[in-house]
C-alpha cells in the first residue's frame, strides 16, 4: 500500500454515489459498554441483522477486537468475513476510508483525520487514536493506495455525493469548532472539491435535532438519484425539528446541482420523538462517572439514515407508525431494490443508525 500525498481530483479519481455498484461493505463489531447497553448484547443482534441483510447482495467484512472475535464469528453468518482490527467504537461510516474510483478500474481510499466528532472541544469519547488509524489499515488489507489527509478532520457521515459532481454537507458539522476551525468555509469547500472531485458543494444549515455529531448530513438528507434527495421532515410545528428541516428545505429550494439542475426534494417523515428510557440508562456503563445517556434524552432518530446495498435499502425501524410510511416512500423511489427494515432502537441508543455503522466499498470498473 502506498500512502499518497497527491489529491484524487488531480489523479482522476472521484467519490461515486452510494447507489452506484459496490464491491462490498465494512462494519465494526460493537463492544463499548458506555455506548451499547448490557455489554453490547442487544446492539450485536441489531448489527448482525444489518450485516446479514447487506450480505444478501454484497460481501460484508466486520472488523472486531481480539476480545470480540469469538462472539462475532459465532453470531455472524459464515458468508460474512470477520477480521481482527483495533477500534475505539463501531462507526464504520466515520472511521473507515472514503473510497474514490477512476474510469480505468482503479480504487483508492482517503484517510481523513478523525477526532471523535470534535476532539477536546465537543468530541464524544477519548481517546480515538485506534479509530484514527482504521482507514489506513483497511486500505492495507484491501491492497489499495491511500490518500493522506489526516490533517483535515472529517467523517464519512458528514458527506453525501450524487456521483455527478455534487457533494452535500451541513454547516453545523463542517464549520463546528472541534473540527477544522482554523479554516474558512471556502477553504473547507476547496478540500471537499479536491478530494471528492466535485465541482459543487451544497450546504444545508443543520441536521437532526440532538444529533451529537454536530448534525451529520447522513441523518437529515441523502441523494437517492442524481437531482433527487430525501429530506427528514415533520409537519409538527411544535417540534424543534420542524424549523430545522424547514431551513434545509429552503436551502435546497434555492440550489442547483453540479449539472445546473434544480433538486427534487422528497420529504421522509421522522418517527415520533424517541426518548431514552430509565432501563436503557441502567444498561449503560459509564467510564468516567458522567452518565452517557440521561432518561428522557431525545435520540436523533431518522429514516434517512439508511444504507443502499447492491440489492436493497437497509433502513431503520423504530416500532413506530411512521415505519411503514417511510418504507413505502423509499419503495416508490428505489423500485429495483428490496426494502429491508431492521429494528434499530439498539443502534440508535449508541447515537447513530444504519448508515453510520456501514461504509461501502465501490466497485471499480473500466468505463
Ligand atoms: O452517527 C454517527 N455517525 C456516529 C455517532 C457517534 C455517537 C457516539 N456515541
Amino acid at each position: 500500500m502506498n500512502i499518497l500525498q497527491t489529491k484524487p481530483s488531480i489523479d482522476g479519481y472521484r467519490m461515486p454515489a452510494e447507489y452506484e455498484k459496490h464491491q462490498g461493505c465494512i462494519m465494526i463489531w460493537p463492544e463499548r459498554a458506555d455506548s451499547w447497553q448490557y455489554g453490547a448484547v442487544a446492539a450485536r443482534n441489531a448489527f448482525t441483522n444489518v450485516a446479514t441483510a447487506i450480505a444478501k447482495s454484497e460481501k460484508v467484512t466486520v472488523c472486531t477486537s481480539f476480545e470480540g472475535y469469538d462472539t462475532a464469528r459465532k453470531m455472524l453468518p459464515p458468508e460474512i468475513r470477520v477480521v481482527e482490527m483495533s477500534s475505539d467504537d463501531s462507526w464504520a461510516r466515520d472511521v473507515m476510508p472514503t473510497f474514490v474510483v477512476n474510469d480505468k478500474g482503479g480504487i483508492r481510499g482517503i484517510d481523513w483525520g478523525f477526532n471523535a466528532w470534535g476532539g477536546l472541544v465537543d468530541g464524544l469519547y477519548f481517546p480515538w487514536d485506534k479509530d484514527n488509524k482504521m482507514a489506513r489499515k483497511f486500505c492495507d488489507l484491501l491492497e489499495v493506495d491511500v490518500y493522506n489527509n489526516r490533517h483535515f478532520i472529517m467523517e464519512g457521515g458528514a458527506i453525501h455525493v450524487d456521483g455527478k459532481g455534487t457533494a452535500m454537507v451541513t454547516e453545523s458539522c463542517l464549520l463546528s469548532a472541534g473540527r477544522n476551525s482554523h479554516m474558512s468555509k471556502e477553504e473547507i469547500e476547496e478540500v471537499l472539491k479536491e478530494y471528492l472531485n466535485v465541482s459543487k458543494v451544497i450546504w444545508l444549515p443543520c441536521g437532526i435535532y440532538e444529533d451529537e455529531t454536530n448534525e451529520h448530513i447522513d441523518n437529515i438528507c441523502a441523494f437517492v438519484e442524481p437531482g433527487h434527495v430525501v429530506l427528514a421532515w415533520t409537519d409538527d410545528e411544535t417540534d424543534p425539528q420542524y424549523e430545522m428541516s424547514k431551513s434545509c428545505l429552503e436551502a435546497l429550494d434555492k440550489e442547483t446541482d453540479a449539472m445546473g439542475n434544480k433538486l427534487k426534494v422528497t420529504k421522509l417523515p421522522i418517527p415520533s420523538p424517541q426518548y431514552v428510557t430509565e432501563e436503557e440508562c441502567q444498561g449503560l456503563i459509564d467510564f468516567d462517572g458522567e452518565p452517557t445517556r440521561i432518561e428522557g434524552y431525545r435520540l436523533a432518530a431518522s429514516y434517512v439514515n439508511f444504507y443502499i446495498s447492491n440489492g436493497a435499502i437497509v433502513m431503520p425501524a423504530f416500532n413506530d407508525p411512521m415505519d411503514h410510511v417511510a418504507a413505502d416512500i423509499l419503495r416508490g423511489i428505489f423500485t429495483t431494490r428490496e426494502i429491508i427494515q431492521i429494528d434499530a432502537r439498539d443502534i440508535l441508543i449508541g447515537g447513530g443508525n444504519i448508515h453510520c455503522i456501514t461504509q461501502q466499498i465501490p466497485l471499480a470498473a473500466k468505463r
